[in-house]
């Protein structure tokens, strides 16, 4: 099945030519190695007033709490495409650390929108643990922390790659990326049921900027620029990500509703939510009257029998399997998409993220 496909020439050892320990690590490795020095740098360098020392304790343990558990797919994209982008012999030691400085941004991006996403959609865990809000003494406070870490990025692109020429570019990049969330909670107003609003183009719409764009555009057009040193033309390269990334939230909405909570590390909410989720778009196209009629009176509830009702109609509706043959017609769409549209880019940047992004999830 598709979970196999993620081979890779990046390779277990950094090429800078040196003995030194770092060389024998593989950027795994390196990238978690980071972590602690980062936030030491965040917690500790930048103020020095001592009447600050409380909040950055507070920030420290916003960073420990919610950066530790993903799957590092976006974090490690930066470099991953680099190396491809890149032959051995041209990468310095100091780009491998600024393209794992630069992921690193990207996971707090991600833990910035994850704090503030499972406060918004009312979830309970998040990597296997509460979400943040829901921890004793927490709560609300929680929107702070993800500004917290929203700041973070730019303090530490500020600090590392301020004097690269691309840097302006790659502020740009991190700041295209609010409005999918908003599309997402619009289209899901609690308790105003309106079926019609579920089309296939809004979702479109919402998964391409709520997801797509910083999940897996970001991270090469991150190293494209980081490459060449200037901004450049991505649109090549965007067209294709863009794609994976809309493959990439389906997957997600397909495990909100059917996935093991103890591989996801999150329990599903769209159904209780109102959300415009993949299954509910399809399940429309394909419904009868009937069902259409049921489904308006369950959707978007809360109580457990509700939900079960919408599960019962996706199963008599077989999502589980239009849902798999999407996936494999998907897959064969985005092969042939990286076919024609890679042009000068090396193939494999977007055949690893294929490999990598079937394995799903936020
Ligand atoms: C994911 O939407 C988008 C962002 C920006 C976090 P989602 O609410 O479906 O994500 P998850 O399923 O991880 O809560
Ligand atoms: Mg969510
Ligand atoms: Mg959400
Ligand atoms: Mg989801």
């Amino acid at each position: 099945s598709l979970l196999l496909c993620t081979s890779s020439s990046q390779g277990d050892s950094i090429c800078n030519g040196t003995h030194s320990k770092k060389a024998l690590l593989s950027d795994p490795q390196l990238f978690e190695d980071q972590f602690e020095e980062l936030v030491t740098e965040l917690a500790e360098r930048d103020f020095t007033d001592p009447a600050l020392a409380d909040a950055l304790n507070r920030l420290r343990e916003v960073l420990v709490y919610n950066s530790p558990g993903g799957k590092r797919n976006r974090g490690l994209s930066v470099i991953g495409s680099l190396r491809e982008l890149l032959p051995p012999n041209q990468l310095t030691q100091d780009t491998v650390q600024r393209a794992l400085l630069v992921g690193w941004c990207i996971e707090l991006l991600q833990a910035f929108f994850l704090v503030a996403d499972d406060i918004m959609d009312a979830s309970v865990t998040r990597r296997g643990q509460p979400c943040w809000y829901k921890k004793d003494g927490i709560g609300l406070d929680a929107i702070n922390d993800s500004f917290l870490l929203e700041g973070s990025i730019y303090r530490l692109l500020r600090r590392h790659c301020r004097d690269q020429p691309y840097y302006v570019h790659l502020l740009e990049l991190f700041t295209e990326t609010e409005l999918g969330q908003a599309l997402d909670l619009m289209t899901a107003p609690p308790g105003q049921i309106d079926l019609n609003r579920f089309t296939m183009e809004r979702y479109k719409a919402i998964v391409k900027y709520k997801t797509a764009f910083y999940s897996f555009y970001l991270p090469v057009a991150a190293a494209m620029y980081i490459e060449l040193q200037v901004k450049r033309n991505t649109s090549n390269a965007k067209h294709i990500l863009l794609e994976m990334g809309e493959f990439f939230q389906i997957q997600d909405d397909y495990l909100d509703c059917y996935g093991d909570p103890a591989v996801t590390g999150k329990i599903g909410t769209d159904i209780q939510d109102n959300k415009c989720s993949w299954l509910v778009v399809t399940a429309l196209q394909i419904m009868t009257p009937e069902q259409r009629a049921e489904l308006e009176a369950c959707y978007g509830r809360h109580d457990d029998a509700s939900v079960e009702k919408v599960k019962a109609l996706y199963k008599a509706l077989q999502m589980p399997t239009l849902y798999h043959r999407y996936e494999d017609e998907s897959y064969q769409r985005l092969q042939k998409l990286i076919a024609s549209h890679a042009q000068n880019l090396p193939h494999s940047v977007f055949l690893t993220l294929l490999g990598k992004s079937t394995r799903g999830t936020n």
